[in-house]
């Protein structure tokens, strides 16, 4: 069977499930055109999508091309809801990037291009609205490539735009432009094609090219355009046909045959019974109904066993009850009670979800409105963890305080509004604070020892922390001899470790550090077994996080703040009125350069300064102006050592905190 993994990619607003329903309506899926507008899509199915009119989560739907089944993913483009399309990202053959034919190429396109173009995933751009008012061609051809990839190839032109007769004429064989404006790209990447195409230009035909377009579009080398309407239907059946013939289909992994299983899920939802479902793609073996099968396995985590007690797969239409799911399929599993999105599926998966897109950078406190939904407060954001990770539900040991990571407003309305809808709890936020880190300043190393009247646990441990690359991340790594602590002790260590750095010196992550074990030592069982006097894993556990802190105050922190690029357009008359607001808000700059009829300005803003831009922007341009913005870096926060502790939104806390730091008795933080 043909299959084809498909993400649908966009700026808010493009179109992306009007374009969805009608894929799916052209392919004889549904019998009727839903709107966005009217709450009625197959993928906008939450209330709080249908009230709104936007998406908010990822959904899968499916649909056959002639031999090929389509598996497409349609994605959410507002920012707020990035972590959708990075969990979908990992399980993509092909993507469709769609850009509105008015609007043309804006911020979160360049944000997503940039990653498809970084992951080599094959895609094909399609231009939506041609219908509407203002929709443009040569003017988006120049801007997709001027700003997303200059390796790009119009597969057609336009007419009667901006009406509801826009129409789109793909290019053939008799267009001899056509032919050699492929010719032209094409051999750019490639040698023989180029020989070939030098020696005699008659030696490329029409199929040739054609052939070397699908070969070049699945090495995500270059990218075929398409123009069309996803309302009147205009373009969508070359941009069909496009998909089928240009973007690679995953036949080959279902041959693997007999491989082991190995597989992400990129989402998980609750079904009728409040069980659990998981969104899974497999990329080899088979995974089948009663069988046991390992997920969630780490480095380091060998993860848990379940039997499957049920299946759907997508297979042309809704999903489908099946007995098993084969490599290259995306199916929904029933009996993994414990999936997380993220988790590697079988033996032979422990690939960790990759971050492709900057993490949150805001946090807020969570506060139930009726003081006794607390309780069922925690266990609700513990389910919308399970879904979406990225939101890092914490509790303060402190104050008893649910803390959460946010992207922005809107996740925190859609967050509260899903809090009432589904668990019927209403909560309140506490200002929105910058979520910041801590970087090592050096390195840092302790070790408690056994049998010394300090250290009351049975565990000789020994720590150093040096600094690593900035979005290195934590590695663990052993100056011991392997096999002088049983495993189970280096687990503890490792993992113990690992959390005690999810809140430093002063309350923040610290992301990026080497932790390597110096010293170690335990009390071995007597021949006859493991006794209370023989060390155990919670003695490992307790006494890590002293020694981790201990070498965290020799190496020292800095508190960084997330930093983001810029770029701003605005009339030539309000220029000097903007550079003042951006020397107010703490930016740097390049510019002003100009650009047409407009002044550009390009640099750098605290994360927490550009959404106060953003508000300012239009009394300042006379609503002329427009930001992009996006996460470029942590950034030492300037000014005096030590700043901003994590529970600066709490002057109480904040001197409960330095005093803890002083007094060195941070082991007892921990995060809930
Ligand atoms: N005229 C016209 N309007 C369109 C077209 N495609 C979508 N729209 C409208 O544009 C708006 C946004 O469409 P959606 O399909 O929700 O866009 P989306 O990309 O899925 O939006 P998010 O998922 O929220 O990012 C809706 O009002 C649609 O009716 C089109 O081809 N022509
Ligand atoms: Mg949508």
């Amino acid at each position: 069977m043909q299959l084809l993994n498909l993400g649908i990619l966009a700026h808010v607003d493009a179109g992306k499930t009007s374009l969805t329903e009608r894929l799916l309506f052209d392919a004889g899926v549904i019998g009727e055109i839903g709107r966005v507008d009217d709450g009625s899509t197959q993928t906008d199915t939450l209330a709080l999508e249908r009230e709104r009119g936007i998406t908010i989560k990822a959904a899968v739907v499916s649909f056959a091309i002639g031999d090929l089944t389509v598996n497409l993913i349609d994605t959410p483009g507002h920012p707020d809801f990035i972590a959708e399309v990075e969990r979908a990202l990992s399980v993509l053959d092909g993507a469709v990037l769609v850009i509105s034919a008015v609007e043309g190429v804006q911020a979160q396109t360049r944000v997503l291009m940039r990653t498809l173009r970084r992951l080599r995933i094959p895609t094909v751009i399609f231009v939506n609205k041609i219908d509407r008012g203002g929709a443009g061609y040569e003017r988006l051809l120049a801007d997709i490539k001027d700003r997303l990839s200059p390796a790009i190839v119009p597969m057609g032109s336009a007419r009667n735009l901006g009406t509801a007769a826009a129409a789109w004429l793909p290019y053939g064989p008799a267009d001899e432009g056509f032919a050699s404006r492929l010719a032209d790209v094409l051999t750019l990447h490639d040698d023989v094609l180029l020989a070939d195409y030098v020696a005699h230009e008659q030696a490329l035909t029409y199929r040739r090219l054609r052939s070397a377009l699908a070969a070049h579009t699945r090495k995500a080398l270059v990218y075929p355009v398409y123009f069309g309407s996803a309302i009147t239907g205009a373009g969508i059946s070359s941009l069909t046909a496009g998909l089928a013939e240009l973007l690679p289909d995953t036949s080959d992994q279902a041959k693997a045959g007999n491989a082991h299983c190995s597989g992400t899920v990129f989402k998980v939802e609750r079904g009728r019974a409040g069980e659990k479902v998981a969104y899974v793609r497999l990329f080899s073996g088979t995974a089948s109904i009663r069988q046991p099968l390992r997920y969630g396995a780490m480095a380091g985590h060998a993860g848990k066993i379940a039997k499957l007690t049920g299946i759907s797969v997508f297979s042309g239409g809704p999903a489908i009850p099946a007995e098993s799911v084969q490599a290259g399929q995306i199916a929904k599993l029933w009996g993994l009670a414990d999936v997380r999105v993220g988790d590697a599926i079988g033996d032979a998966g422990t690939n960790e979800l990759m971050h492709h897109f900057a993490p949150p950078t805001l946090e807020t406190v969570v506060v139930p409105a009726r003081a006794a939904d607390r309780p069922a407060l925690h266990v609700a954001l513990s389910r919308l963890a399970e879904q979406d990770p990225l939101i890092n539900l914490r509790q303060d040991a402190v104050r008893q305080e649910l803390l959460l990571s946010l992207y922005g407003e809107v996740q925190k309305e859609v967050i509260q509004a899903t809090l009432a809808a589904d668990f019927g709890i209403e909560v309140g936020f506490r200002e929105t604070t910058t979520l910041c880190t801590e970087r090592l300043i050096g390195a840092g190393a302790a070790a408690e020892f056994m049998g010394d009247g300090a250290n009351p646990f049975k565990a000789t441990i020994g720590l150093r922390l040096s600094p690593a690359a900035p979005g290195s991340g934590t590695r663990f790594q052993l100056e011991i001899e392997r096999g002088a602590l049983p495993p189970a002790f280096l687990t503890a260590i490792e993992e113990t470790a690992r959390q005690t750095l999810t809140e430093g010196l002063y309350g923040w992550r610290v992301p990026d550090c080497v932790i390597t074990v110096t010293h170690s030592g335990y009390v071995p069982p007597p021949p006859q077994g493991w006794s209370k006097y023989s060390s155990s894993a919670a003695d490992f556990r307790q006494l890590t996080p002293l020694v981790v802190m201990t070498a965290l105050k020799q190496a020292r922190t800095v508190v960084c703040e997330p930093v983001s690029s810029f770029r701003l357009e605005v009339p030539q008359d309000s220029v000097t009125s903007v550079l003042t607001a951006l020397a107010r808000l703490g930016a740097t700059r390049q510019g002003p350069g100009v650009a047409g009829a407009v002044a550009v300005v390009t640099g750098e803003i605290p994360s927490g300064r550009a959404h106060e831009l953003q508000q300012q922007l239009p009394g300042l341009t006379g609503g002329e102006g427009v930001l992009e913005s996006e996460f470029a870096r942590y950034q030492q926060v300037p000014g005096d050592f030590p700043v901003r502790p994590r529970t600066d939104h709490n002057p109480l806390c904040r001197q409960e905190y330095l005093l803890r730091v002083q007094r060195g008795a941070l082991r007892l933080r921990s995060a809930g």
